[in-house]
Parts: structure tokens; C-alpha cells; sequence
């Protein structure tokens, strides 16, 4: 495995594996591959993009369909939350949510919604598009906790008139700006991101990885496939998540 090859198991030559036990401050980065393993269909798998009633994730999770079909738009997320109450973290999810307390400074960075990461026990983290599971007022942004009605039969409302909406961020919406922030500060000062499971196509959590490596970070990549990070990153290491992260973990931790 050469300094920026891919490694072909989790063969880390010693080096790698003293630089990254003896980091201070650790990034992770998870995108939709890091819960392929627990069953979640990815965005962008290997047959193209997950479709829904003919249509994909990018125009059903839209702030057009929002306005133009709530009724169908809110079918959607029902539909995905329907599906997510059914599966369970893996163990690349608790991998991740063990490594929170060997470091000094650990945070990790998901563009997932699914909450399956703190289901595995992650407390360290931001959730850089949003929780499916939470719901907020599309007009005040108020944080809704229990629905009235059941949304499957009728469009909740806030009492301040606005249509109630999974608290994800949809694509054309800004990211929310606290954890956008804290994403970034990380990248900017850690000295080990490892990016695990995303396509790094979608911005502008895509960037975070650029700005780690601007900063000077060890760049470790996990991901079955090359993506636009594998340049960036010092190793990539070639597998599915929920099999390298627990073989990592014994590489670096085993007898502590
Ligand atoms: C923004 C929540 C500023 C919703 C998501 C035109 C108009 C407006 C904006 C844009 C535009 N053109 C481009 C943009 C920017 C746009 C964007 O980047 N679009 C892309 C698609 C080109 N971004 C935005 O809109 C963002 N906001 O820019 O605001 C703005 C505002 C107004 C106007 C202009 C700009 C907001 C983006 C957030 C969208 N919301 N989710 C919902 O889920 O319903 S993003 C969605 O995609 C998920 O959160 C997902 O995480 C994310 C990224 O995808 P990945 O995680 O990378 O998943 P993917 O399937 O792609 O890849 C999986 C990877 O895993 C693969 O590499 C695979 O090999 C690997 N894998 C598979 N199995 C395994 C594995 N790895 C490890 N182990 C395995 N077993
Ligand atoms: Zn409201």
C-alpha cells in the first residue's frame, strides 16, 4: 500500500497507525455509505439514485414539492420513516460512537438523517442536513415535538399557521449555521479527518475535507469506491464500513 494507494484490507503500516493514535483532535466524516450496512439505500448506489414514485431524492426533497405538494412531500418522509424505524446502527455506526472518548478532541460531522449514529451512541456530533425524525414550522421554526394528528391523514399546522416539515435541510435550503460553523472549525483545526461512506457530491458539506486537508490534517478515507476525496486523502482504505471500522479499532486499540 504506497503512501496515497489504496489499501487493499486494513493493512495500516505502523506509522499510520501511531499518527492516528496519537491524534488530538479527530474529525469524522460519515455520509449515507456509513448506514448502507443496515440496509439504508444510498443516494447515489451503485444502479444511480433511489427513486420514489419516479422521482428522486434531489426533487422530492425540494423546497418546490413543499410548496406544490405537501400531501405528497409529507407521504415521502413517512414513507422513509416508515423504512428507518425498521433497521438498526451497524458496526461501523458503533465503531464511531466508541472512538468519541479515545481522543482528546473528537467530533463527528454526518450529513445523514437518518439518526442511526446516535442510536449506536454518538454524542459528539453535528448533523449537518437535519434529523428525519425531528419536525420544526416550515414560517416560525419552531421545534414541534408531538403532532396533533397523525400526518398520514391530515398536513400539520404550527399555531402560527405554518404547514409543519421534517427538520431536514432540503436541497436549495441553507444548512443550519451553528453546526455549519462547528463543522468547519473542526476541519479547520484538527490533525486527523477520515471521511467515511460519502460521494462528497453534495455542498457544501463536500468541502469540509478540502478545508481539513488546508489545514493539515492526516486525510483517511473509507469508501468500497474511488470518489473526488480518494486524491485528497493520505490512505483510502477499500471496503464497507461496517467491516473496516471494527478492524480498525482493534488495530489501534486492541490491548489499551
Ligand atoms: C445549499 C437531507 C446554499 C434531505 C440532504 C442548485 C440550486 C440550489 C443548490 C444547488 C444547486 N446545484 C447545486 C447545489 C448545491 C446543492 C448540491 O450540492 N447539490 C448536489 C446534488 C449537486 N446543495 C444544496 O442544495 C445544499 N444547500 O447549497 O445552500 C444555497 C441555497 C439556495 C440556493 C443555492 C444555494 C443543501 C444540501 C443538503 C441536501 N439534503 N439530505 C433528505 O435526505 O431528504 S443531502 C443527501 O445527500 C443526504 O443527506 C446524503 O448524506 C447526502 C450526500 O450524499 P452521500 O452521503 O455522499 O451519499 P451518496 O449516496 O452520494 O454516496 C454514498 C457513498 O457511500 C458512495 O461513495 C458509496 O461508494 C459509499 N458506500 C456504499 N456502501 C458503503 C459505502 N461506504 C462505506 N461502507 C459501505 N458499506
Ligand atoms: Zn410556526
Amino acid at each position: 500500500m504506497t503512501e496515497r494507494g489504496a489499501a487493499s484490507s486494513i493493512n495500516l503500516p505502523g506509522d499510520f497507525v501511531e499518527r492516528i493514535r496519537s491524534a488530538r483532535a479527530v474529525v469524522v466524516f460519515t455520509g449515507a455509505g456509513i448506514s448502507a450496512e443496515s440496509g439504508v439505500p444510498t443516494y447515489r448506489g451503485g444502479g444511480g439514485t433511489i427513486t420514489w414514485r419516479g422521482l428522486a431524492p434531489a426533487e422530492l426533497s425540494s423546497p418546490r414539492l413543499l410548496r406544490s405538494d405537501p400531501r405528497m412531500f409529507w407521504d415521502w418522509f413517512l414513507f422513509r420513516r416508515g423504512f428507518l424505524s425498521t433497521v438498526e446502527p451497524n458496526p461501523g455506526h458503533c465503531s464511531i460512537a466508541q472512538w468519541e472518548d479515545r481522543f482528546k478532541s473528537f467530533l463527528l460531522v454526518t450529513q445523514n438523517v437518518d439518526g442511526l449514529h446516535a442510536k449506536a451512541g454518538s454524542r459528539s456530533m453535528v448533523e449537518l442536513h437535519g434529523n428525519i425524525w425531528r419536525n420544526r414550522c416550515q414560517s416560525c421554526n419552531e421545534a414541534i415535538a408531538d403532532l396533533a394528528d397523525d400526518p398520514a391523514t391530515t398536513l400539520p399546522y404550527c399555531p402560527c399557521g405554518g404547514l409543519i416539515r421534517p427538520d431536514v435541510v432540503l436541497f436549495g435550503e441553507t444548512l443550519p449555521a451553528r453546526a455549519w460553523r462547528s463543522a468547519c472549525e473542526a476541519a479547520m483545526t484538527c490533525d486527523l479527518f477520515i471521511t467515511i461512506g460519502t460521494s462528497a457530491a453534495v455542498y457544501p458539506a463536500a468541502e469540509l475535507p478540502m478545508i481539513a486537508r488546508r489545514g493539515g490534517a492526516l486525510m483517511i478515507e473509507v469508501n468500497p469506491e474511488e470518489t473526488d476525496l480518494s486524491a485528497l486523502s493520505d490512505v483510502s482504505l477499500r471496503g464497507k464500513a461496517g467491516e473496516i471500522l471494527p478492524e480498525l479499532s482493534r488495530s489501534l486499540f486492541e490491548g489499551e
